[in-house]
């Protein structure tokens, strides 16, 4: 089961499915989507029940006592889908994320599944920017190293921006790139299985693991390096990977293909010393091998804040100028100059406080 938070997270569950149970502040949100199952936290104000967390994450964490029974109970074995921008989301996400990391051991089969919607810095109110670094170095960080997390899928809005998307045509990809991973254990047992198998246990085993989650799917050529075609069919609706720590694909071959190619496959992770799980299909409906990939790796706090920076300071792939409307020009990022100072600060030994006196005295900060 999916369980959305706030306002990104609840529409985003209804796109991945109609048994999703959405949770918000707001219930004139929620009602829009038209679902069975939402559940209305309440905000305690002297102005009484807020429609919104006002991008205040401590408003979301309020609300969440009011919802904390029900939502610690449905949790378990499931994933959550959250904007890490937002008040509600990421408030009421923190305390899930605190609570999970002060439990002893939670069994894989009890993990949550983290899917987080990021902004993009550039173009997105520093509000949502300033939330986010917080909620990544924090909260979410201290989760996954628990190790009692699932998987933690990194989404971010650049494309939208940067593409010019309808936000419903937008979430419509981020769905349906979610469906394709997830189909992987179906198309074992749907098509005529080849070599390997990664049967639904195995998939859920994988989404256990306390790591980074992150995936793309794309035409395979046997004849050409994997590490080259990795690159250029970068899922750009992702954060950047980090070298992975396990991996699993699926590969769905054309009629009367030589399937042995997966081979190849093998060779490029046994150079990078992991032993991936998999599945060859044959798959009458395609005339060019397919490959779906999901690699596993691990961050620290300050590389996370990182990953989520380079999303800003990256050019623009040729691809997304393809096939989107792109505004070309990119201009430079907005470096967050008191996450920049914590930084720094942390590495020289000194004190944060120095530092960002002396940025504010120069009028960065
Ligand atoms: N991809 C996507 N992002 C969205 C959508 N709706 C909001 N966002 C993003 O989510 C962040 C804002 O968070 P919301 O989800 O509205 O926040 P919330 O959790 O409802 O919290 P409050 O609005 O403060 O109560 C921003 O980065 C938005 O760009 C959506 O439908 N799709
Ligand atoms: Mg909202």
């Amino acid at each position: 089961m999916i369980i959305g938070i706030g306002g990104a997270g609840g529409k985003l569950a209804s796109g991945l499915s109609k048994e999703a149970t959405v949770i918000n502040v707001s219930e004139v949100e929620m009602h829009k989507l038209g679902l069975a199952n939402s559940i209305l936290a309440y905000t305690n104000n002297e102005k009484g029940q807020l429609v919104g967390s006002k991008k205040d994450p401590n408003i979301g964490k309020t609300a969440f006592n009011s919802v904390r029974g029900q939502l610690l109970d449905i949790i378990k074995g499931n994933a959550i889908i959250t904007s890490s921008g937002g008040g509600t989301g990421n408030g009421i996400t923190s305390q899930v994320l605190s609570y999970i990391s002060s439990l002893e051991k939670v069994s894989d089969i009890n993990r949550t599944q983290f899917i987080i919607i990021l902004p993009y810095a550039k173009k997105e109110p520093s509000e949502y920017v300033n939330n986010t670094i917080e909620f990544l170095q924090g909260p979410l960080w201290k989760g996954v190293d628990s190790t009692n997390t699932g998987n933690t899928f990194l989404f971010s809005n650049k494309c939208k921006y940067e593409g010019r998307m309808a936000e419903k045509d937008f979430n419509e990809l981020i769905c349906s790139s979610l469906a394709t991973l997830n189909s992987i254990p179906e198309k074992g047992d749907k098509y005529e299985l080849l070599e390997g198998h990664i049967d639904k246990e195995d998939f859920e085993a994988y989404k256990a693991k306390s790591f980074f989650n992150y995936f793309t799917d794309f035409e395979y050529n046997p004849d050409r390096y994997f590490d080259e075609q990795m690159e250029e069919n970068y899922n750009e609706l992702m954060l950047r990977p980090d070298v992975p720590i396990e991996a699993l694909f699926l590969l769905e071959v054309p009629e009367g293909y030589d399937h042995t190619v997966f081979y190849n496959i093998l060779d490029h992770f046994d150079a990078q010393k992991v032993t991936p799980i998999y599945s060859v299909v044959r798959n009458p409906n395609i005339d060019k091998p397919h490959i779906t990939v999901s690699l596993l790796y691990s961050r620290k706090p300050a590389e996370l804040v990182d990953d989520y920076n380079r999303v800003a300071e990256e050019t623009t792939r040729e691809k997304i100028k393809k096939s989107i409307d792109l505004s070309p020009k990119l201009e430079r990022v907005a470096v967050n100059m008191e996450t920049k100072a914590e930084e720094v600060a942390r590495e020289e030994g000194t004190e944060a406080s120095e530092i960002k006196n002396i940025l504010k005295r120069l009028g960065k900060i």
